[in-house]
């Protein structure tokens, strides 16, 4: 490792009064702005000028190393990357954080209010994005040899509004304020082929009479923690290729004229909002295909340029991971290339194919598994369709058959075409059984997930192939979640544990095991209260700003910030609080602490009942914070736009992690980890992650409540009727009367409508089920909060005891396990 060797490079080419120069420099020669002109934003974008020549500069290097070494590289291949701020990070992760600051005041300048000028590039939809954010974080702290590929969306995931208490959206333009990350590169353009048809000639296939678009790279350097590695994240931007007749389109009968014809720059014009759940578009499959097939393209030119023509070495310089099936077209893709372009026979081209490719699996629920209708495919890519029934076919009598011979019902079963079930219905091509079927490895995301895809999702194939299917636990980076985000606690610790050399916990976060040893003790105990308290003054001043409401930091901040979605349950939390308040009416003199109970989150804009939830939080948010008789001793804030700016203020100021997913349906939770590194307690069900958190922090330090997977499983097995627990349970039964009246949205009765017949119609998420294991947990949420002492001691063990859940380790297991690269 090269601990030392930036600190060298920044300190010696980047002191203060260096960086101050560069920053005036940039703003006069780069920006043309007189230094009396230049506000924080201008300073912001000098400032990322002069980090992304140090990036540029530190990637080449890194560039010609890998070169040299000839290691094996791995390419991470992902529709979303969601990032979040650059410049702060980067500067963190150069070393030169404390230069910058020193150089902008010099310049007169704040570099807090500086950094608060970046947008977010908003280019993911929730937890699966920002894994992939850490990972390239991870990666590059790692010195790992590593490319991610993904789209340089010109929409981002849309911007959340409240109108009324409903959600309302509007574009991310977010590359409309200037974004110097991205630096455009033209010589490693790709042409890419869509439509047209399959012929044979002299025995071989031709993919002909297609359109073509071009894609062009977008690169965004990733730093490391500590390290001079800086990797690149290569985001493609799909523009009309030469020759392409955009004389149609200025007659404005383009779409008509050409029907079936695509417009080049669309796309890579929006990312798809819905998280979870797959949008089944033609133009969604289009982005899938064009962002796989420039970046299969690009890696194989680079591994011809310092390999050559051999494609014996392919599979030990290449691997490649799917983050979930979004781009599992890149199996048949790399086939095609192998067969049709150089000459190899189907089966070495299937084996070289399954050396270099795994696939990450991020979900178990049906509906977000993806299928193609079989139609669409063959007329958006008809050789890939040839391809995937050339795999289907082998696989089936090949592989099946010598597992289940003459068993006709398994090869139906596992057939990557699914057959209708009915008749004239469609045939669907299962991309997650091509996902499995050409892959090495598959891996589930959290203990208790893996456990499932091998159980349930994918019995035969891990009967099949015993050692493919396997976990990997997720993680996040400790230095964007705690260093970054938290550097009181992140200074704590240090003055603590110490930051020597020996010691690193930003790189080696199961150091923080020895804050253990602190836990009982009351000076820790104070220090550790207080710089809670701290950011939760800072927060509240958040939440003064965008919601107008006050809240005081001595209440306990209950915090569920994620993807509004059924399974995830905001919906209970809800009900819980209508019954805080009620209980607050009923005895308005109730000895209970102040509490605050904090949202964040979008709804995918087509999703009716997680809009329904969004919109009863707010109505029952005003009614409560402007509610005298409650003495403030409640509060509802419901942010709006959550993003991961927003995350890295909230998550060091909670005190409660609600993580309360119904059993087995969330893969594994990253938030969670999150929390609980900054020392929240959380308060949740086994499901993903939390069921590695529990066994280390232990059962004392999380409050667990509500049914487990099984059951979840045998209460569906024998039955449940919502309505029985909705009629013995009077609370409950109060709070969704209360909703269904009409009461909180007069002018719009039936406002909340779909929620209530959601969980009186079926109540598939079983909120009804888990709704006094809820509110019991959150009465011994209150107990322990009463005993300042053992809070705390609590809130340091959870913060300690996280050291496993940092991307750092994840990566080491991928790098171990699946990738064959340490
Ligand atoms: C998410 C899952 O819902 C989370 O449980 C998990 O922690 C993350 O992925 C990362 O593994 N997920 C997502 O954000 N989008 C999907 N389409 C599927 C899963």
């Amino acid at each position: 490792m090269s601990a030392n060797k930036t600190e060298q490079y920044a300190a010696t080419t980047l002191d203060a009064d260096r960086l101050a120069q560069s920053i005036k420099r940039h703003l006069q020669q780069s920006l043309g702005v007189d230094l009396e002109e230049a506000g924080p934003a201008e300073y912001w974008e000098a400032l990322s000028l002069v980090v992304r020549e140090l990036g540029l500069d530190l990637i080449r290097k890194t560039r010609h190393k890998e070169r040299d070494e000839k290691a094996r590289r791995v390419y991470y291949l992902s529709l979303e990357f969601l990032v979040g701020r650059l410049l702060g990070n980067n500067l963190h992760n150069l070393g030169i954080y404390k230069q910058a600051e020193e150089a902008m005041a010099n310049l007169g300048v704040n570099l807090t209010d500086v950094l608060e000028h970046e947008t977010d590039p908003a280019l993911g939809n929730g937890g699966l994005g920002r894994l992939a954010a850490c990972f390239m974080d991870s990666l590059a702290t790692l010195d790992l040899p590593a490319f991610g590929y993904g789209i340089n969306y010109r929409f981002g995931l849309f911007k959340q509004d409240f109108a009324g208490g409903k959600q309302v959206e509007s574009p991310d333009g977010w590359r409309e304020e200037s974004c110097p990350w991205g630096i455009e590169r033209p010589k490693r353009k790709q042409l890419i082929k869509l439509y047209g048809r399959v012929s044979e000639r002299a025995g071989k296939a031709v993919w002909e009479d297609t359109q073509e678009i071009l894609g062009m790279p977008w690169d965004v350097p990733v730093t490391g923690y500590g390290t001079d590695t800086v990797n690149t994240l290569r985001l493609w931007e799909s523009r009309a290729a030469e020759g392409f007749d955009l004389s149609s389109f200025d007659e404005g009968r383009y779409q008509e004229s050409r029907s079936g014809e695509i417009q080049a720059e669309n796309v890579s014009q929006v990312l798809y909002p819905n998280d979870n759940h797959p949008a089944g578009k033609e133009l969604r499959l289009i982005q899938q295909y064009f962002f796989v097939a420039c970046s299969i393209a690009d890696l194989i030119a680079r591994y011809k340029r310092e390999n050559g023509d051999n494609w014996d070495d392919f599979a030990e310089k290449v691997a490649i991971q799917l983050n979930d099936t979004h781009p599992a077209i890149a199996v048949p893709e790399l086939m095609r290339i192998l067969m049709d372009e150089e000459d190899i026979v189907f089966s070495k081209a299937l084996s070289i194919c399954r050396e270099v490719f795994s696939y990450t699996n991020h979900t178990l629920l049906p509906e977000a598994l993806e299928k193609w209708p079989q139609n669409l495919i063959t007329k958006v890519l008809p050789r890939h369709m040839q391809i995937i029934h050339m795999i289907n076919y082998h696989f089936l009598h090949t592989e099946v058959e010598a597992q289940w011979p003459g068993d006709n019902n398994m090869k139906r079963r596992l057939s990557i075409i699914e057959e209708p079930e009915r008749p004239g219905g469609q045939q669907m091509v299962r991309m997650a059984y091509l996902s499995v079927v050409g892959s090495h490895k598959v891996n589930g995301v959290a203990a208790l997930h893996s456990g499932l895809v091998k159980t349930t999702l994918f019995p035969e194939f891990n009967e099949m192939w015993p050692d493919k299917l396997v976990n990997v636990t997720n993680g996040v980076t400790p230095r964007r979640w705690l260093d970054y985000c938290n550097p009181e606690l992140a200074k704590l610790i240090d003055d603590t544990i110490g930051n020597d050399g020996k010691v690193d916990w930003r790189r080696n976060l199961s150091q923080l095991d020895a804050i253990n040893a602190y836990a009982d003790d009351p000076a820790f105990q104070k220090k550790f209260a207080a710089i809670k308290h701290d950011n939760k003054i800072r927060f509240a001043a958040v939440v003064k700003e965008l919601c107008n409401i006050d809240i005081s930091p001595d209440a306990i901040f209950d915090v569920q910030i994620k993807r509004l979605h059924e399974y995830k349950r905001q919906q209970l939390n809800l009900l819980h609080i209508m019954a805080l308040y009620r209980r607050l009416l009923d005895n308005p003199d109730l000895d209970v602490p102040q509490r605050v109970f904090i949202f964040g989150a979008k709804a995918a804009p087509g999703y009716k009942v997680a809009k329904t939830i969004i919109h009863a939080i707010n109505r029952v948010a005003e009614r409560v914070n402007n509610d005298r008789r409650i003495k403030d001793k409640l509060k509802v804030v419901f942010l709006p736009n959550y993003r991961i700016t927003l995350a890295e203020k909230i998550i060091p100021a909670a005190d409660v992690s609600e993580q309360i997913s119904t059993a087995g349906f969330e893969a594994s939770g990253t938030g969670n980890m999150k929390f609980a590194l900054n020392g929240a307690l959380t308060v949740g069900t086994l499901d993903g992650a939390n069921v590695e958190i529990a066994e280390e922090v232990g059962d004392d330090n999380i409050f667990i409540y509500g049914l487990t997977v099984d059951e979840v499983a045998e209460l569906r097995h024998r039955g449940y009727n919502p309505k029985d627990v909705y009629n013995s349970n009077a609370e409950l039964k109060a709070v969704i009367d209360w909703l269904a009246s009409g009461d909180l949205c007069p002018e719009e009765p039936d406002a909340f409508r779909p929620l209530v017949d959601s969980l009186l119609g079926g109540d598939y998420f079983l909120t009804l089920v888990d709704y006094q294991a809820y509110s019991d947990a959150h009465d011994k949420i209150v107990a322990t909060w009463k005993k300042p002492e053992l809070w705390w001691k609590k809130a340091i063990i959870n913060t300690a005891s996280m050291g496993k859940f940092s991307s750092d380790r994840s990566i080491m297991d991928y790098a171990k396990t699946i990738w064959n690269m340490a």
